[in-house]
């Protein structure tokens, strides 16, 4: 699997969206998204496989959130693993070498490990509060910038991310980012997805 070049990474749950799920992630997809996160929450009856579908259709690859034996099964690009999930080091094992590795972390210690058991790129936050997650308190800009001079494979800024506050994070060494609400939750998704990507860039 080769390094990860993506900038702008969708977390996409179904029930999250403010117009049809569907067309939502394809608008996405269209503004910019140049990655997907499948998760799923169980009021959802959507299916993965529709989504590998769509997302193989904008040539954007999928990662799979917790589900880790879903990506070999489907042929995704990969699976993503919180603190309280599997443990890195296993979803390795159980991935392969050649599927993409994706790690939650919240402090530069949990980044450090992660990295050194084969992740191939983190999320690192929650940045700002958001009820997505039911965070209500933000990391420090400067624990950001701290990871980013610290760890070597890429790490996606996440939690309450939006165009208002994507300027700040950008000043602060970050070139990625993961989000939900600020695209699935817009009037227009496309355009949503299109700003950030305009101010990513
Ligand atoms: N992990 C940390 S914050 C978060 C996840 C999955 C939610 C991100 O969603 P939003 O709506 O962009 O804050
Ligand atoms: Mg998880």
């Amino acid at each position: 699997m080769t390094a990860i070049q993506a900038k702008l990474y969708l977390l996409f749950t179904p029930s999250l969206c403010r117009a049809l799920p569907w067309p939502t992630l394809e608008a996405a997809l269209t503004g910019g998204v140049d990655l997907v996160q499948w998760r799923l929450k169980e009021e959802d009856e959507y299916s993965l496989e529709r989504c590998a579908e769509i997302c193989t259709e904008h040539g954007v690859p999928l990662i799979v959130n917790d589900h880790v034996g879903a990506a070999g099964r489907l042929g995704l690009a990969g699976a993503h693993v919180g603190q309280e999930d599997m443990s890195a080091k296993q979803a390795r094992a159980e991935l392969g070498p050649h599927r993409l590795l994706g790690v939650s972390t919240h402090d530069l210690d949990q980044a450090l490990k992660a990295q050194d058991d084969g992740a191939d790129y983190l999320g690192f936050g929650p940045m700002y509060p958001t009820a997505t997650k039911g965070y209500e308190q933000g990391q420090p800009l400067s624990a950001l910038t701290e990871i980013m001079e610290r760890i070597e494979i890429p790490v996606f800024a996440i939690g309450g991310i939006t165009d208002e506050n994507l300027p700040e994070l950008i000043q602060s060494g970050c070139q990625r980012i993961a989000l939900s609400s600020a695209i699935l939750q817009a009037k227009d998704p496309e355009l949503a997805a299109k700003n950030l990507r305009t101010v990513l860039a």
